[in-house]
């Protein structure tokens, strides 16, 4: 089985999560996977950059919904880094609709809304490249090594 690449994903908390208390269950889960939070901030999401981070998504029907919720209060934004961080930060956020996400993911775990769905991830290198740049300055990404690095 290859190691996969070494990579570097966004996740949002969105403020349901926010609100619901549940941030430290869901950070737990991703630092019990190895995963290694770079970066991390609590922040107001405005009109602005939520049109940025749902750029592809306007002219849809749910986009007004979509940036009414993500500006409804604060959200956690986190760069997470390991290998094929992406798609292994996707399949535990589960599908997009929580009332049809799998057990066992954040969204079929702890939700049943589609618009207030708990959290966003990068879905490809590419997104997960421009997403970043949304929320962290180069700078901004702290490098160590996790005591148990290379045993996870
Ligand atoms: P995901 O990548 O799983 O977050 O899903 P999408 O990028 O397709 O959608 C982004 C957000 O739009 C979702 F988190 C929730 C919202 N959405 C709706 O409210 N209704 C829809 O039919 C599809 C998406």
């Amino acid at each position: 089985m290859p190691e996969g690449t070494l990579e570097r994903t966004l996740v949002l908390v969105k403020p349901d999560g926010v609100k619901r208390g549940l941030l430290g269950t869901i950070l737990s889960r991703f630092e019990h996977k190895g995963l290694k939070v770079v970066a991390a901030r609590l922040l107001l999401i405005g009109p602005e950059l939520a049109a940025r981070h749902y750029a592809e998504h306007e002219g849809k029907p749910f986009y007004p919904s979509l940036v009414q919720h993500i500006t409804s209060g604060p959200a956690l934004a986190l760069a997470l880094e390991g290998r094929s961080a992406i798609a292994v930060v996707r399949l535990m956020t589960g599908a997009t609709n929580p009332q049809t996400a799998a057990p066992g993911t954040i969204r079929g775990d702890f939700g049943l809304a589609i618009t207030a769905n708990l959290i966003h991830a990068s879905d490809s290198p590419q997104s997960a490249e421009r997403e970043l740049g949304l929320y962290f300055r180069a700078e901004e990404y702290l490098p160590y090594t996790r005591s148990d690095e290379g045993s996870v």
